[in-house]
């Protein structure tokens, strides 16, 4: 522990389950799961979208209107703390288009697959800030085009900002993936990037993810007790 300087933590939809927001895949918990309803190539591919976009424009005000009246948990409050406190290089990559790392206070922190909290407009390729529903069709602020879409990434589209968080995975010394089943491409790879490059890799999980046997460590449990005991490990082997 005394040689880790610069971290990589890689969260999924597991570290805000227990803030009221479903995952995606239901585990052996039985869970809800966000996919029950809906085929995921209807609402979250490109082609969904063209196919039938009130279908999936319905699907995000949905769940944009409901991110909006949750809380963050012990386990985004426990990373806030560590992002302030850690001194060395620290990038939490989020999975989560949710913003509830950044309401309890972190910083140092990438949505790789989009924001709920923000709308694309496909017209003059500018994000704003996003509170409101899509489906009737609003203008875009700047250029009055009504051609806004949920700003998050779909199958078969590009993760944001791939070129930094590679950059922190070839300087990370510690590598932890939170709450993610590891089925989605490239987060599911990261764990072998990071090995690579010789970071000690920590899965903290309700369960055994699909690439759980790449970590060196893995702890199971649920994030709102797993994540605060490790952020408080971490900072006491500090000093
Ligand atoms: C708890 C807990 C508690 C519960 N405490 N834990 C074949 C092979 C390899 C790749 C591909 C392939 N065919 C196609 C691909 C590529 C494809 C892909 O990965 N497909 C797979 C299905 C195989 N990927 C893409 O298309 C991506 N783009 C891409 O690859 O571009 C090319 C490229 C290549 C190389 C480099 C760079 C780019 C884009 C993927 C976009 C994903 N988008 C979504 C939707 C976002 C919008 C929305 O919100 O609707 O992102 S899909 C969905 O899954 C969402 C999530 O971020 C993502 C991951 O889900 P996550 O977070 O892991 O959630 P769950 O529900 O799966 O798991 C929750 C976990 O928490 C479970 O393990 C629980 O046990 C646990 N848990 N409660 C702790 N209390
Ligand atoms: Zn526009």
């Amino acid at each position: 522990m005394a040689r880790i300087r610069n971290i990589v933590i890689l969260t999924g939809a597991g570290v805000s389950a227990e803030s009221g927001i479903d995952t995606f895949r239901a585990g052996s918990d039985g869970g809800p799961s966000l996919w029950e309803q809906h085929r995921v190539e209807d609402v979250a591919t490109p082609e969904g979208f063209a196919r039938d976009p009130d279908l999936v424009l319905g699907f995000y005000d949905m769940r944009r209107a409901a991110i909006q009246t949750k809380q963050p948990n012990p386990a985004h409050h426990a990373l806030a703390r560590l992002d302030a406190q850690w001194e060395g290089g620290l990038l939490i990559v989020t999975q989560n288009v949710d913003d509830l790392h950044e309401r309890a206070g972190a910083r140092r922190v990438l949505h790789m697959h989009g924001e709920h909290l923000k709308a694309w407009c496909t017209a003059c390729d500018t994000r704003s800030r996003w509170t409101a529903p899509l489906i009737d069709r609003p203008r875009c602020p700047g250029c009055g085009a009504a051609a806004l879409r949920p700003d998050v990434v779909w199958f078969g589209e590009m993760p944001y900002e791939m070129d930094t968080i590679y950059a922190a995975l070839r300087d990370a010394d510690l590598f932890v993936s939170v709450g993610t089943s590891g089925a989605v491409y490239p987060a599911a790879g990261f764990v072998r990037d990071a090995r690579e490059v010789g970071a000690w890799t920590l899965e903290l999980n309700l369960e055994r993810s699909q690439g759980s046997h790449w970590f060196q460590e893995t702890r199971l449990g649920r994030a709102s007790e797993l994540v605060p005991a490790w952020v408080d490990e971490v900072l006491a082997a500090r000093a």
